[in-house]
């Protein structure tokens, strides 16, 4: 087996993203190793089952939602080239009394109502220019996602797994025995094509009707429009989703839907969908909110929602025009 490049070897490599933000993806990566141990040990640590509280999102708090949160936070801010953080469990950013830098988005452990159950759940983040005179604002986040110098998420599955766009392409890296995050993908690509569809099949009823054809044509098989049998993957965590496109292609959807009529769609934009679309378009998908690039929204608010559809292009395009 050839000698695996490790996280730290692969960044020093990168000639073409800024030494500051390579500092920032260490960091994040090192507090993701600790957030792997406390996930790993589950009921072990009694770090299992709700915090008792509700957090910005209307949604029911779990332990490790505030503990991998509170790591995140305490390392980044111990960061001398982070200036701001936004967290899907903080109902407001938080600064660290610098100018300049980078602001980092992130929610901190997706999919965490499966923790209990003990299906895969991740860490994901975007990093942003900070405004380089002051210290940043609430409405400095508020960049569409193309203007992200970096994203990446973990996924705490089987393996451990860095998912890691800096300036060009995405790289996946392992996380060893010992600790070290070693290069196990170098070159992530996503097929155009696919056969295999993620959706909340429950949801179907309240679907607009453009969303309701396409998965229809998908359902009705080879004896179908479409001419061939699709399969179905739903595990209710994005990044052990995405993951999978990444891995074999496919085709992610979590479209608004009629049971919030209000509200575009579940997933949020800034620390969700924004460095998910990075991620798949780096890697030869699409991302889009049904009809728009996800990376060319223009943010509006710090927690916003919108409708999500991504991976293989063919399909992703299959669906704008559903
Ligand atoms: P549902 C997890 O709560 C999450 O935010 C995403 O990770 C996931 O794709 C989605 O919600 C699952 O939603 O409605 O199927 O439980």
């Amino acid at each position: 087996m050839t000698t695996l490049i490790d996280l730290a070897g692969h960044l020093a490599a990168e000639q073409t993203a800024d030494e500051a933000v390579k500092d920032v993806v260490a960091v994040i990566a090192a507090a993701c190793v600790q957030i792997s141990r406390v996930v790993a040990s589950g009921a072990i640590s009694g770090s299992l089952g709700a915090a008792g509280q509700i957090n910005v999102q209307d949604e029911e708090q779990k332990k490790l939602d505030i503990i991998t949160n509170d790591i995140l936070r305490e390392a980044l801010k111990a960061c001398p080239a982070v200036a701001g953080l936004a967290s899907e469990e903080l109902e407001a950013i938080e600064t660290a009394g610098r100018k300049g830098g980078f602001l980092v988005t992130f929610d901190p452990l997706d999919g965490s109502s499966n923790i209990d159950v003990n299906v895969s759940v991740g860490t994901i983040f975007s990093i942003l220019p900070a405004p380089d005179d002051r210290e940043p604002n609430e409405q400095d986040f508020l960049l569409p996602g193309r203007q992200q110098v970096a994203a990446g998420y973990v996924v705490y599955g089987p393996q451990t797994m860095l998912v890691l766009t800096l300036s060009r392409g995405v790289f996946g890296f392992t996380l060893s025995a010992d600790g070290t995050w070693l290069m196990t993908h170098d070159a992530v690509a996503i097929s155009p094509e696919t056969a295999e569809f993620a959706i909340n099949m429950s949801n179907q009823r309240h679907w607009a009707e453009p969303v309701r054809r396409y998965i229809e044509g998908c359902l009705q098989g080879k004896d179908g429009p479409r001419g061939k049998n699709f399969n179905m993957r739903w595990v209710a965590s994005m990044v052990a989703d995405v993951h999978r496109i990444l891995m074999r292609g496919g085709i992610f959807l979590y479209p608004w839907d009629a049971r919030e009529p209000d509200k575009p769609g579940k997933l949020r934009l800034l620390y969700e969908a924004n460095p998910m679309a990075l991620i798949v378009e780096r890697a030869g998908g699409k991302a889009t909110d049904g009809q728009t690039a996800i990376l060319d929204l223009q943010p509006t608010k710090l927690h916003q929602r919108v409708p999500v559809v991504l991976g293989s292009a063919n399909e992703v395009d299959r669906v704008s025009a559903a």
